[in-house]
């Protein structure tokens, strides 16, 4: 029997108001291997989440900004304690391989630990007064009801990342986890409420977090209009960021959008190539290219071209896909079947419509025990030329696209040539060229001999362009989308002083 899991509201966990359910199974095992029934929630079961939440509000934003900070701290430890049951089970429930599993975990680790600490900070700035005897303040206050909702490649580092700073500062939450990893957002939840209750005792706060389970269609249409939610976080794709921003936005909601990406290498001809390899093959085929910071497009000088692409393809087909739990697997599998048909929809593209030359996989992967899963093969196009559809749209998959460029303003011109503006990446030994690079690529994260994934907790993470709309996560940053400032001027001149009216 599958293990039935339920939404939490005000402290209790339970059913949907209409008693609808999901199926979650394992993206490698899908025959095999049923990961649980959660609820399909409705606009009802929203509505009574976001209510929770605003009456929760009211207290939490007066438990003192270090209690708080308390709170995540305990939130860390427990993730600590069960950092390899958590990981087994989200690769149980996405596909990515174990070790990138527990990486994800030790990114929400990391992040509570931040938050924790931050709860001693949360600095405001003072300023001197125009006038005498008047003293100017400033300071944070948290904003209200956060709705967060977010993707399932990251399943516990990214709700971390909006859900901790977000509490911490003083609002309450009402979450929307991606339908294909909810076990692990529902474990994320466990652990914050347990906490929560642990830190204070019998000044317990039921509401301050709230998940419910379900479709974006209606649980996520439900959270982004709901006139009660004050702000919306959102990692997922542009057309979905897109339609938050009219309508969250539309309601002048604050909202932060963490959207796709089409991010390059740059491999010079001075690089070191071994380096320049080993990065790109983790950049590209790491979480089965589903990041995204993702490396989708390899740009090489025409110097080391054909032998790059050489030594490339031969480890390429080298990885070894299976079943993420399982030590000696490299690749998993995509995290769904649309996921996977998606992928190799692409593909058809790259051959189709852009006529590029595909010089490995491009198929289904289904020898042996694969057959029960979602694995695609690694693939590469090279001679890909700038503006073909599979250089420039985001497609969530193991697809490299390669370009050969002539010079460094040649691969940066390329680099920049797309909509998006997240991960970037140079190879190079000429420091002159990594400066160059780091100026003029128009991206939010530029690695210097490293791949384009793996950016750290604690740095600002976000991009330009289409990546989203300016906000960033993680970070110190991430605390100024949090917090409303509010401003105050003290006057102990015991007389009327006119600011405004010209005294000089
Ligand atoms: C994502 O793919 O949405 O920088 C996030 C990285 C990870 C986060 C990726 N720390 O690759």
């Amino acid at each position: 029997m599958a293990e039935k899991f339920k939404n939490l509201i005000n402290g209790v966990w339970k059913d949907s108001t209409e008693g609808n359910t999901f199926e979650n199974r394992n993206p490698a095992k899908w025959n095999e291997d049923i990961i649980g029934i959660f609820p399909s929630s409705t606009k009802e079961d929203v509505d009574e989440a976001v209510a929770a939440a605003k009456a929760a509000f009211e207290k939490w934003r007066l438990i003192p900004a270090p209690k708080r900070g308390d709170i995540l701290k305990v939130v860390g430890d427990r993730m600590s304690e069960r950092k390899d049951e958590i990981a087994f089970e989200m690769t149980r429930e996405m596909g990515k391989v174990f070790a990138e599993t527990k990486g994800d975990v030790q990114e929400g680790i990391d992040t509570a630990y931040y938050a924790a600490s931050e709860g001693r900070r949360l600095f405001g700035y003072n300023a001197p007064s125009e006038l005498q005897n008047k003293m100017n303040l400033s300071f944070r206050v948290p904003i209200g009801v956060g709705g967060f909702i977010t993707p399932w490649n990251f399943p516990m580092a990214i709700p971390t990342w909006k859900i901790f700073p977000a509490l911490v500062c003083g609002n309450t939450c009402v979450f929307k986890p991606a339908e294909l990893t909810p076990k692990t957002a529902a474990t994320l939840i466990e652990i914050i409420e347990a906490s929560i209750k642990e830190v204070l005792g019998k000044e317990y706060i039921p509401g301050v977090v709230n998940i419910v389970h379900g479709k974006g269609r209606i649980v996520g249409e439900a959270i982004i209009s709901h006139p009660d939610v004050d702000l919306i976080s959102f990692t997922g794709s542009t057309l979905v960021g897109k339609r938050i921003n009219e309508v969250a936005g539309g309601d002048l909601k604050r909202v932060s959008l963490e959207l796709g990406g089409k991010n390059a290498q740059i491999v010079m001809n001075d690089a070191d190539t071994e380096l320049a390899l080993e990065a790109v093959l983790w950049g590209a085929f790491g979480t089965t290219g589903q990041r995204c910071t993702a490396t989708s497009r390899l740009i090489l000088h025409k110097d080391i071209y054909d032998d790059f692409i050489k030594r490339l393809t031969e480890k390429v087909n080298k990885l070894k896909l299976g079943y993420g739990n399982e030590p000696e697997t490299q690749i998993g599998p995509c995290v769904s079947e649309s996921q996977r048909q998606s992928v190799h929809d692409y593909v058809k593209i790259g051959l189709e419509e852009d006529k590029a030359n595909m010089i490995c996989g491009g198929e289904f992967a289904t020898d042996g025990e694969l057959s029960d899963g979602w694995f695609y093969k690694p693939t590469i196009f090279a001679d890909v030329k700038p503006g073909m559809r599979i250089e420039q749209e985001e497609i969530f998959g193991p697809v490299l696209s390669v370009i050969k460029c002539s010079d460094l303003d040649d691969a940066i011109r390329i680099l920049n040539g797309t909509k998006y503006g997240l991960s970037s990446s140079i190879f190079t030994k000429n420091v002159n060229d990594a400066f160059k690079a780091i100026r003029d690529i128009k991206a939010g994260i530029t690695y210097v001999n490293g791949a384009t994934i793996g950016a750290e907790a604690h740095m600002p993470f976000g991009g330009v362009k289409q990546t989203g709309n300016g906000h960033r996560e993680g970070g110190w940053t991430v605390y100024d989308f949090y917090t409303e400032w509010k401003v105050v001027y003290i006057d102990y001149s015991g007389k009327l002083q006119r600011a405004q009216i010209d005294n000089y």
